[in-house]
């Protein structure tokens, strides 16, 4: 089942897509409602969505299909994002690649629903920040007790000057207005198939000239999204409705730097586009 969030009657509501731009609705239900009744009564969120939702089958336009409670980061979880870093940061050597191989991963923190945005709404770029840049990575929306509700495209905007000028500048890179994009659906673990065999593409355009093009799998992330998550609540009990992004496979390149009007555009085919147009904020 598709899950996400649509304008209804006026009030922003939790809905079932049956495609990109057809959905039946969930009267009176957010979707970080449906998520903590799911939650609390133990319910499996499709059969839940599947009991609230209307018969009937509006045209819609798909919104962030949550407003998070939390929004983390995992880092370094594909050698391409850790061999990357290491090669340009400068850093100790291996500095990031021991982190790719450790046992403990990286993990921090992006911000509530004040920094997140859905498909197309402005992704951030700093003011101070020459080589922002988006990160593509599959998204878990999880529960209380860490259990996954469904996987989303994702976007870690993040300012790479700021991170390169020092590591311990990592929170400021990582944090900022629009720093976290997500969309544009939940898809529940029973639909997406096997989640270590999703391919990714992201495209970066500007005008009618594209900028950069590239792809992964999650067949090349080398964690388990269970002991990312695992990690994530130790000692840490975040909040039903928390997104944690599960990390980049794809790099782009200096020269592709967003500049504002950039469009990104990423794509998981097993659950839809996220498209994003930059903007300084
Ligand atoms: O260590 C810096 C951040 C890494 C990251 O966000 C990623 O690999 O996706
Ligand atoms: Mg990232």
């Amino acid at each position: 089942m598709k899950l996400g969030q649509i304008k209804s009657n006026g009030s922003v509501v939790a809905a079932i897509f049956e495609d990109t731009t057809h959905a039946r609705p969930i009267p009176d239900y957010s979707m970080y409602d449906l998520v903590i009744r799911a939650d609390k009564e133990g319910t499996d969120l499709k059969t839940l969505a599947g009991r609230l939702a209307s018969a009937h089958i509006e045209v819609v336009t798909p919104l962030i299909p949550i407003a998070p409670r939390e929004v983390w980061g995992a880092g370094c979880t594909y050698e391409i994002s850790s061999s990357f870093r290491d090669a340009e940061h400068g850093t100790r050597e291996g500095f990031y690649r021991a982190v790719f191989e450790g046992g403990r991963p990286e993990l921090f923190f992006k911000g509530t629903a004040r920094i997140a945005v859905g498909p197309g709404q402005p992704i951030g770029i700093r003011e101070d920040s020459k080589f922002t840049a988006p990160e593509p990575e599959l998204a878990v929306l999880i529960g209380s007790k860490g259990q996954i509700f469904g996987y989303t495209v994702s976007n870690d905007v993040s300012a790479w000057d700021i991170e390169k000028e020092n590591p311990l500048y990592l929170p400021q890179s990582k944090t900022f207005t629009g720093c976290a994009a997500l969309g544009p659906v939940f898809v529940t673990p029973d639909e997406i198939g096997d989640v270590y065999k999703l391919e990714m593409t992201c495209k970066i355009t500007r005008g009618d000239k594209t900028t950069f093009e590239g792809s992964t799998s999650t067949a090349k992330l080398g964690r388990k999204i269970e002991d990312i998550i695992g990690y994530l609540l130790r000692s840490n009990q975040v909040p039903c409705g928390t997104v944690l992004q599960t990390g980049t496979g794809i790099i782009v390149t200096q020269e592709s730097a967003l500049a504002p009007g950039d469009i990104v555009t990423i794509t998981i085919p097993q659950i839809g586009t996220l498209s994003n147009p930059a903007a300084m904020v």
